[in-house]
């Protein structure tokens, strides 16, 4: 009987001293560096709280979420491809030589308002196969649209002169600032009939 006691104590004692044992090494061993986050939509991980830097216009733990921008800004027009002839006529075919050519202005409207939210100066004599980068005729050289997800029109004048029927349109092209997934290009392109026009764009939140 004592010996089955001693052997009971035995048993306990190496029970016990195992668990310490065990115990003791599980916490001298550190636990393997596991930051197993990834970013997505170019945000970094930074590993020493593991934790995303999400770049601007995106959130979320791992930058997944897109946050649509409140007015969008364009801060720069260029004419890449313009319609060479009005149907076969030159633009001016009561001018001659090279002022025959049309005389290019840009205006950006809310698709069907009547009023141009802004304007571009005019180049003359523009050439087919050249760009022409218009200068946006503001102080501050910038067209604001305050709703990013609405319809703009980009269309594209021949410009005689200040008077309705000194201006012809030439071409347009359609344009949605922002849409989910689309993430937020600074350049953006404009296509329409004969027309491509490239657009340097900001957002605002
Ligand atoms: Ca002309």
């Amino acid at each position: 009987m004592k010996s089955v006691l001693m052997f009971t104590k035995l048993a306990i004692m190496l029970s016990v001293t195992m668990l310490v044992f065990t115990q003791c090494c599980d916490d001298e061993v550190p636990p393997p560096p596991s930051c197993e986050i990834e970013c997505q939509n170019g945000g970094t991980v930074d590993t020493t709280v593991c934790y995303c830097e999400c770049p601007e216009g995106y959130e979320g733990d791992s930058c997944e979420v897109e946050i649509p921008p409140s007015i969008v800004k364009i801060t720069g027009i260029r004419i890449i491809e313009f319609p060479e002839t009005n149907s076969g006529d030159p633009w001016d075919p009561t001018l001659e030589g090279n002022d025959r050519r049309p005389d290019l202005q840009v205006d950006v409207y809310l698709f069907g308002d009547d009023e141009a939210l802004g304007t571009t100066l005019t180049r003359d004599n523009a050439l087919a196969g050249v760009t022409y980068s218009l200068t946006i005729n503001t102080s501050d050289n910038c067209i604001f649209l305050s709703d990013a997800f609405a319809t703009f029109r980009v269309i594209l004048y021949d410009f005689d002169g200040p008077l309705a029927h000194q201006r012809r349109q030439m071409t347009s092209g359609e344009y949605i600032p922002y849409q989910e997934g689309g993430g937020f290009p600074e350049t953006v392109t404009v296509n329409g009939p004969n027309f491509v026009a490239e657009l340097d764009v900001e957002y605002l939140r």
